[in-house]
């Protein structure tokens, strides 16, 4: 038990207070207990103020003026791909590419690195877990070409089959993706190992970080990934902030996404040529404010440890899935330990429909997911059309938790009435 304790120093109460959405009562006097982060995260007051502190005192365009406003702009714009570079270790800021989402960074390397190195009849190995940001850009990208796909199976535990995943390696495929972490099962993918055997297949890898860079410790270049997308929103950061890394060697050999300005060394009425990366992936006005946004982000996030974070959410989801095992007829998909999860628990209730739960449980203010949360072929795994699904982050404590188990005990009484 942890969330209401000070522990290696975090004083979790006060990091709730940090997040003014969080202070709010409903009309009974209840506190929202928010349990879809991720969905996308609440908002710390310090993020806020960066931006409206950028809005208000900086804003400008960057990269292009001459004049004090737009240079302070640039800087800070610039500062934020330092934070981010150094959030996951890059090896250099350059490796940092600013796009909205994890969908856009995945969008890109399929659209660049994807169209100019994959060919008719290669393979491209994703898994049946694959958010459809991880998917459908390589469906689209092997229709194109003419190339294969094919889906790491999932066990029955909600783990990746990692013998499938080796047959598929020894047909020698051109890309490897996953995800890090589920966003439906809360699995933690053994990442390293992944990226170290599809290497030795000769594939390029790319990693969907999104349920995983907000949550835990990740240095790409241990995990010596060649990509790895996640997105600002789901780690304290404003909406259409992201980030998508990538080795510079890759970066540097791959064509534009997007023709615009800012991604050019110089054009003329018979062509262009591309400025250097990252600028070539960055086309037109970026959203400084929110990059800006996202390095206070991080700076929160560092503040308070991202081993700490991990164990906080560790911590947690073993008291919701302590808890969870009280209710009678609910099913939760995954690993059955805590250690193997990050704080993302779906469930089913019997065979109450999932948005029905959900609605009952927002009645109760507890706010949580229901559906298939963008991974139909998961759902159609695991035999089931939708889930519920609570997650959890770093303003979590047990008292979520346990709000959450009595949302769940009404709806039963309710459906059972
Ligand atoms: N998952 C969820 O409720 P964007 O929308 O681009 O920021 O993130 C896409 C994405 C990619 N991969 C994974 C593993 C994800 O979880 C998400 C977003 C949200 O689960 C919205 S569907």
């Amino acid at each position: 038990m942890v969330t209401t304790s000070i522990e290696k120093g975090v004083d979790w109460v006060r990091v709730r207070g940090d997040f003014p959405i969080l202070g709010a009562v409903d009309a009974q006097g209840r506190r929202l207990a928010f349990l879809d982060s991720a969905a996308s995260s609440q908002k710390p007051a310090r993020v806020i103020e960066a931006v409206e502190r950028y809005y208000r005192e900086t804003n400008a365009n960057i990269h292009r003026g001459v004049y004090d406003l737009s240079e302070r702009a640039t800087a800070q714009y610039e500062a934020a791909r330092h934070m981010a570079a150094d959030f996951v270790n890059a090896r250099s800021a350059r490796e940092i590419v600013f796009v909205r989402n994890t969908t856009e960074g995945i969008n890109l390397v399929a659209q660049t690195w994807g169209r100019r190195n994959v060919g008719a009849g290669d393979l491209i190995v994703v898994t049946t877990m694959d958010h459809h940001s991880n998917l459908v850009p390589w469906q689209m990208l092997a229709e194109e070409k003419g190339a294969r796909l094919a889906a790491v199976r999932v066990t029955d535990d909600g783990k990746l089959d990692l013998d499938h995943l080796k047959e598929l390696l020894a047909q020698g495929p051109r890309l490897v993706v996953f995800p890090h972490v589920s966003n439906s099962l809360g699995t933690i993918n053994p990442a390293k190992e992944i990226v170290r055997l599809a290497h030795e297949a000769g594939a390029v890898t790319v990693v969907d970080g999104a349920q995983s860079v907000p949550h835990m410790p990740v240095d790409v270049q241990a995990l010596d990934a060649d990509f790895v997308a996640f997105s600002g929103h789901k780690m304290l950061g404003p909406m259409g902030s992201g980030v998508l890394y990538g080795k510079l060697e890759l970066l540097e050999g791959m064509p534009p996404f997007m023709g615009g300005g800012g991604m050019i060394r110089k054009v003329s009425i018979e062509g262009s040529t591309w400025a250097d990366v990252p600028a070539r992936f960055e086309a037109g006005t970026p959203a400084v404010g929110d990059a800006i946004g996202l390095g206070a982000a991080v700076e929160y996030l560092q503040g308070i440890g991202m081993t700490n974070v991990r164990e906080h959410e560790r911590a947690l989801t073993g008291y919701a899935l302590e808890r969870l095992r009280e209710v009678p007829e609910l099913t939760v998909y995954g690993p059955e330990d805590a250690e193997e999860r990050a704080g993302v628990i779906s469930f089913t209730l019997g065979d109450i429909h999932a948005h029905d739960v959900a609605a009952i449980l927002n009645e109760e203010n507890v706010a949580v997911r229901a559906g298939h949360h963008c991974c139909q072929p998961l759902m159609e795994r695991l035999g089931v059309v939708a889930t519920t699904r609570a997650s959890l982050y770093v303003y979590n404590d047990e008292e979520d938790v346990d709000r959450l188990v009595v949302g769940l005990r009404r709806a039963q009484a309710i459906f059972a009435a």
